[in-house]
């Protein structure tokens, strides 16, 4: 075969050879112009938010220094379930919660999707590294993309460029490992096609290889479909890395809660996609002297320490967080994250003095460009920036940062909470009994779907540990290993598990609890559960805390209110139990027996 030249793909700033070979693939199966190689340098990135405003991609904001707004195509909003694959050899690696196909026949396909995708089009390639730069196994991988907007939305959502790539070669000169993600908008340009502002093809796959741990997605621009390491590394992959190797990877927020006698705890969170980890994660408690910090909002691994604690690692360096619903009542650290600039604002709405707005935002302004690039007014019945419209901005510019985030060795989890939206039957918050019971609440997890991915909104559905669309694995398999994880520590080292839901309905259909910053009453309950300082009733499902037993000083919520939120319904819970039983039935032989047993403890406690 002779070799195509393709400029740029020889012109490599390293010798690593599995690298070189496989850019060198790939650039001659899906034929761009030219190869880039990304080295995340400020003058690169004014390069391409240059080159994206030309395109017309990117609008940049007057009101904001260094950012700039996107409207995707309307059909390329969120994460595509339907169209995610987990390919393992066998089907029951995948399990019954995955899409799975045989690798050999989803490469096969794709092959043909991807051959002369990139024509006309510059092929970037992103070295990055998911977690500190300094770990002493440097989380690798190298995205391909023909996306400008993936590459710099890959340079504040990770550490990537020359800063990455000088960490595929060990100390000792050996060539390091790294995950491999593939990523097309599958629109090649013939010549002299004029592109479109938001090029992507109606057909999508979002494919994972977890055996060889590569990643293949094709078709979208937007979000987790195409910021590779993200869900797809960072959780897929990584899950399938963490059952081998006896660590997790999970879908949770990092907060550090300090006391006002300066107590530190690190807890993590993990609620489904929408259910609140940014907002909590950046939390501003509304009782006197307790502070937060944000290590994350999104993704969490976590391993033993020496000392037989579970440590936390945020594998990213951006947030990319839901637009609706955020402002200086809601979320103000996050308002004061994007306000320093150097942030991408996608399918929210365009103020006519170049700034941006969401619903949530305060009064509405007369006059929008909406998401859809139409004129939008206060009349108009449709909302201006989608249900998922998001930013995209350094973790570093937050003002509460915690100063050790970037720490390899991680944080020391002292509290797990697991979350979902439900508008009956959850408590505001119950404390399980123990690890186990705690994993239990966890595999049972349920929760309404939200806009974060594409399908019916509202829908009550079985979600895990929130990890529902990212378990790389059989999701029996899954609950398994967080059983093994609870047995390979001491229980009093082991963090504790709550069960915590802030979307609780009145009869009115409106919220029970206020959420957001009045979430730190709960914070400091569960703290103060772990102190042994806290009450709680002993009820079927774990322990719950009556109104009196919250901090509720200062609170602008009648008395009522907080008891209905806080109320164990045994009607309710036993209408639950056929949920979960189907819900079971469909993990099949591989649910854990300690899982079948706890229900089983369950309906005897709930029937007693
Ligand atoms: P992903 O980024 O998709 O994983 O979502 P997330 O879990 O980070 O959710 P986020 O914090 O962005 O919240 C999503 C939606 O839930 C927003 O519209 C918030 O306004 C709303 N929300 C967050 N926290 C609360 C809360 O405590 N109470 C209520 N009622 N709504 C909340
Ligand atoms: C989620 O859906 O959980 C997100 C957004 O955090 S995405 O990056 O699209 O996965
Ligand atoms: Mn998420």
């Amino acid at each position: 075969m002779t070799a195509v030249a393709i400029p740029g793909v020889d012109s490599a700033p390293t010798t690593h050879e599995r690298l070189l070979s496989w850019v060198r693939e790939v650039a001659e199966l899906t034929t761009p112009d030219r190869v880039v190689w990304v080295d995340g340098s400020d003058e690169e990135w004014t390069r391409l938010t240059d080159e994206l405003v030309e395109a017309g991609t990117f609008t940049r904001l007057a009101k904001k220094p260094n950012s700039f707004w996107a409207a995707s195509d309307p059909d390329d909003v969120a994460r595509v379930e339907q169209r995610t694959f987990i390919c393992s050899t066998n089907p029951d690696d995948a399990g019954p919660t995955n899409n799975w196909m045989d690798p050999a026949e989803m490469k096969a396909t794709m092959t043909e999707l991807y051959r002369g995708s990139m024509r006309g089009r510059t092929m970037y390639v992103i070295p990055f590294c998911m977690g500190p730069l300094t770990a002493d196994k440097p989380m690798l991988g190298v995205e391909i993309t023909d996306s400008a907007y993936v590459v710099v939305s890959m340079k504040i959502m990770t550490r990537m460029g020359t800063r990455a790539l000088e960490q595929f070669t060990a100390p000792d000169g050996t060539e390091r490992d790294f995950v491999p993600a593939l990523h097309s908008v599958g629109a090649p340009l013939e010549p002299g096609q004029d592109d479109v502002p938001w090029p992507c093809n109606e057909e999508k796959y979002i494919s994972q290889f977890p055996e060889t741990r590569e990643i293949w997605s094709y078709g979208s621009g937007y979000g987790g479909n195409a910021l590779l390491g993200k869900k797809c590394y960072s959780l897929r992959i990584a899950s399938v890395q963490g059952r081998d190797e006896g660590w997790l990877a999970e879908h949770m927020l990092i907060l550090k809660l300090i006391s006002p006698e300066d107590k530190v705890y690190y807890v993590a969170a993990a609620f489904p996609s929408a259910c609140g980890k940014t907002n909590l994660a950046m939390l501003e408690p509304t009782i006197p002297g307790w502070k937060v910090e944000t290590l994350g909002d999104d993704i969490a691994w976590m391993r033993f320490g020496d000392d037989g604690r579970l440590y936390a690692v945020n594998p990213e360096a951006g947030f990319f967080g839901v637009a609706p619903g955020t402002d200086y009542h809601t979320n103000p650290n996050a308002m004061r994250t994007i306000e320093k600039g150097n942030s991408i604002f996608t399918n929210v709405a365009l103020t006519d003095d170049g700034d941006i707005w969401w619903e949530g935002m305060g009064e509405k302004p007369a006059h929008l460009t909406s998401w859809k690039k139409q004129d939008w007014t206060p009349a108009s019945d449709e909302l201006s920036s989608h249900p998922n419209s998001r930013y995209c901005t350094p973790m570093s510019q937050c003002p509460i940062l915690a100063p050790e985030w970037d720490d390899p060795k991680g944080v020391p989890i002292s509290a797990i909470f697991f979350g979902g939206r439900r508008a009956d039957t959850i408590p505001l918050v119950t404390e399980s009994r123990d690890w186990q019971h705690g994993t239990f609440m966890g595999a049972t997890l349920s929760s309404e779907t939200t806009a974060a991915a594409k399908g019916k909104v509202g829908v009550v559905r079985r979600d895990p540990m929130a990890m529902l669309p990212f378990i790389g694995y059989h999701a029996g398999d899954y609950f398994q290993h967080w059983i093994d994880t609870g047995k390979r520590a001491d229980a009093d080292k082991l963090p504790k598990i709550f069960y915590v839901n802030w979307f609780r309905r009145g009869a009115d259909k409106k919220f029970l609890w206020p959420g957001f910053g009045e979430n730190s009453r709960v914070l400091k309950w569960a703290v103060e559960r772990l102190e042994g300082k806290a009450a709680a009733v002993e009820t079927p499902i774990g322990y719950v805390p009556t109104a009196a037993d919250l901090d509720l000083s200062g609170l602008d919520v009648s008395k009522d209110d907080v008891e209905a939120s806080l109320r164990f319904d045994a009607n309710e819970w036993r209408a639950e139990i056929p949920l979960i039983e189907e819900w079971f039935e469909k993990i099949g032989e591989k649910l854990p027996t300690l899982l079948r047993a706890e229900l089983d403890a369950l309906k005897t406690r709930l029937a007693g």
